[in-house]
């Protein structure tokens, strides 16, 4: 795994172990060997650490997490050595040098990078810390506040910034590994000589005060709400700002374990995992055909046509946006532009950025415009009729192998496939809103779409940084359908007493930003009371009549009237509104219904497995391959915490056989994959590996 090779009087260490040279079980041992013989060897006047492939090591091996210490391999010791080695160590860094890597980099006497390279701690990401003196040695080279900002951030900087903050110590041009290995011989023969050897762990922190650290922890309620490992990251930084190395050092080892066996590591670690997972597709491998997507059709300007647009724009695809009125498609056009203007304010873009991806869109009112399109996806009025209407004329337009798509949120892709000529070129794409913010897609497989129009559409996601996740056809899909029990739960949880403020507060109190009546008030109360209508006249029963539907008759509509479940004096914050409280008093005693006194563990349960239920069934009817693209949808798409790793592995923190008992205590019923997974006392991620899944 470790290659000894020499150049001269430098003894060169080079990690093989890919994809990411990940510090696994092998590399500690192979580097104490290179050591050994570095020590040993007189001859030997430096050392190059190197990484082999595309990467500098991209930190500790996630998967050995899970073993016992005596077997996981020894980050901590091999640091313990290197900081210590008695001859110039250098470490060549390309590719990145994340987490663990940068703490070797870090304790390595002299840190050499290509221009391309990027560097950071993103442990936090994994709801644990830089681990392996991250914590005490980055403060110590860039100062207490850029390592405060990288380690809590978890974002990695390029190389250059590296050199400016002194991380680097010099920037290597050239592109290859070679080239980067050279220049760390040259580098390490000119250094080889240095007495005393500079260590990182001698120096002292600058720019660090009390009210630095006061302010970083004063900001961690908005950025990591509800995480613990972000406090442990500041005091840890503080620790290494005022007291001796050693300690600070023995006080990471201290908190490690602590954040690393925490709930709210194995969540972020399942959805590092599970979000690599949801790429894999039964079906779909290296060798299947990919259409390359040189340009996009869009229907429909609306907000999410308008968005949908904005993600090829951003990747440098044109797109030709087709709407029924010009109004409507100034409208549309305009909106893109004032997007991109706003971003620009705020500096995130530069004007010749917002002109340039403007440039790539063409409006037009013809539908004919679409012909040369290598995908079109429809993203109109959500009406099964409209929609067959609209694929039948692409049909008739678009050029063969062209990919047809469908932003439905509910209705039937296959259905929609049927009145073309070619359903194989057939598929869901179903962005989420605001479509080019949420990061989620999901890609329904219709019965007849091709394995080639699936790995175009997966491959197209991560082109335009999307998380693509691949699902069946049912109504609603993954995300929709279990959001519907769960918004069906909170309705009935305000019918038997629980005020809206109490369901939204408990799941704030769950990490999500919003409970469900906000949500609804945001989304627009009237979308659902129009569905729900419009049922009730198709199956010929009268108007519905739940307090939900009485508020929006009141014109209570949401945010957007300012008066929804909640009042909007100020036009976003919600305010419980009396209102509110006198209709649903009102309804309750006009229905029968009794009050009483819900707690805020029976609706955090009851709206939480209502979800979990919900996702079993979607798994039974393997509408969801695997139980981590359910979470994968559900924290990208609904604001589920990441923290949490998703309703089923909450689920699995949870224990299923507790989850099964709740349900049946609240009178639902568990469903079958749920009840035999709680019996037999596994778990949704168990289930997911025996079924190579996971
Ligand atoms: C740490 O260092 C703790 C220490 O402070 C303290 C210890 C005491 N381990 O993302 P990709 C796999 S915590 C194991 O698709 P890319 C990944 O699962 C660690 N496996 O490629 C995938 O496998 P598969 C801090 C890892 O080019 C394959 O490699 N470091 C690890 O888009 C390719 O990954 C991090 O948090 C790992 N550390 O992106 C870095 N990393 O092919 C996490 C990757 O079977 N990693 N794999 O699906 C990343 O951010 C990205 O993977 C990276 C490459 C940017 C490196």
């Amino acid at each position: 795994m470790i290659d000894q090779s020499r150049d001269g009087d430098i003894l060169i260490l080079t990690i093989n172990n890919p994809p990411v040279n990940a510090f696994s079980p092998g590399v500690p041992e192979g580097l104490h060997a290179g050591l050994d013989v570095a020590e040993q060897d007189q001859s030997v006047s430096a050392v190059v650490i190197i990484g082999g492939g595309r990467t500098f090591i991209a930190g500790a091996d996630i998967k050995t997490f899970d073993l016992p210490r005596e077997q996981a391999p020894d980050l901590r010791g091999f640091i313990t050595r290197l900081d210590a080695f008695p001859k110039p160590t250098v470490a060549a860094i390309h590719g990145t040098a994340l987490g663990g890597g940068l703490e070797v980099a870090l304790a390595c006497t002299y840190r050499v990078a290509l221009s391309g390279a990027q560097l950071g701690l993103p442990e936090v990401k994994l709801g644990i810390f830089p681990g392996a003196g991250g914590t005490q040695r980055l403060p110590r080279v860039v100062g207490a506040q850029k390592g405060l900002e990288m380690m809590l951030s978890g974002s990695p900087i390029g190389a250059a910034e590296g050199a400016q903050l002194g991380l680097i110590d010099e920037l290597i041009e050239g592109k290859t590994e070679a080239d980067l290995r050279a220049a760390a011989v040259a580098f390490a023969r000119a250094h080889a000589a240095t007495r005393p050897l500079p260590r990182v762990s001698e120096r002292g922190v600058e720019g660090a005060s009390p009210e630095l650290f006061a302010a970083a922890r004063a900001g961690l309620g908005k950025t990591h709400r509800g995480q613990m490992s972000p406090g442990m990251i500041v005091d840890l930084t503080e620790v290494a700002a005022t007291r001796p190395f050693e300690e600070g050092w023995n006080a990471e080892a201290g908190l490690f374990l602590q954040a690393k066996d925490s709930p709210q590591s194995r969540g972020l670690r399942h959805i590092f995992f599970a979000e690599r997972e949801s790429a894999r597709v039964p079906g779909i491998g290296k060798d299947t055909p990919l259409t390359e997507i040189r340009s996009a059709g869009v229907i429909g300007a609306g907000t999410m046509g308008g968005g949908i647009a904005m993600n090829f724009l951003n990747a440098g695809i044109p797109v030709t946006i087709v709407e029924t009125a010009q109004d409507a498609l100034d409208r549309g056009v305009a909106t893109i532009r004032r997007n991109y203007e706003n971003t620009a304010k705020k500096g995130r873009l530069s004007m010749d950025d917002v002109e340039a991806r403007m440039a790539l869109l063409t409006p037009t009112l013809n539908m004919n415009d679409l012909a040369q399109a290598d995908i079109i996806i429809e993203a109109v009025f959500e009406n099964m009729d409209v929609k067959k209407d609209i694929f039948t004329r692409l049909d008739g337009i678009a050029k063969p192998g062209a990919i047809l798509a469908s932003n439905t949120s509910t209705l039937d892709v296959n259905e929609i496939a049927s009145v073309t000529s070619r359903p194989e070129s057939v598929i869901g794409l179903h962005f989420f809103s605001p479509a080019n913010v949420m990061k989620l897609l999901e890609i329904v497989r219709a019965e007849k779409t091709s394995a080639s129009v699936l790995a175009t559409s997966m491959a197209l996601a991560r082109k335009i940084k999307k998380v693509g996740v691949v699902v069946g056809v049912c109504d609603g899909f993954v995300g929709n359908r279990m959001v519907h029990r769960y918004g069906d739960e909170a309705r009935k949880l305000v019918e038997e007493g629980a005020n809206p403020q109490d369901v939204d507060g408990a799941m704030h109190a769950l990490g999500l930003a919003m409970g469900p009546f906000e949500m609804s008030d945001m989304a627009g109360l009237d979308i659902g009371y129009s569905i729900r209508q419009h049922q009730a006249k198709v199956r010929g029963e009268p108007q519905p009549d739940g307090w939900l539907d009485r508020i929006v008759a009141q014109g209570r509509k949401g945010q957007k009237t300012q008066a929804g479940i909640y009042d909007y004096p100020d036009g976003r914050k919600p305010v419980p509104s009396a209102e509110m409280s006198d209709l649903i008093a009102t309804y309750r005693s006009e229905k029968g219904l009794q009050s009483r006194t819900i707690s805020p563990q029976e609706i955090t349960e009851r709206l939480a497995y209502s979800l979990v239920n919900e996702g079993a069934k979607i798994l039974e009817e393997g509408i969801a391959q695997r139980a981590g693209d359910i979470d994968v949808i559900y924290i990208y798409g609904y604001g589920f915490p990441a923290y949490r790793g998703g309703p089923m592995q909450y689920a699995d923190e949870m224990g299923l056989s507790n989850v099964a008992a709740a349900l049946e205590k609240y009178g639902q019923t568990p469903a079958p994959l749920l009840k035999q997974l709680a019996d037999e006392g596994k778990t949704f991620g168990a289930w997911d590996k025996e079924k190579g899944r996971g």
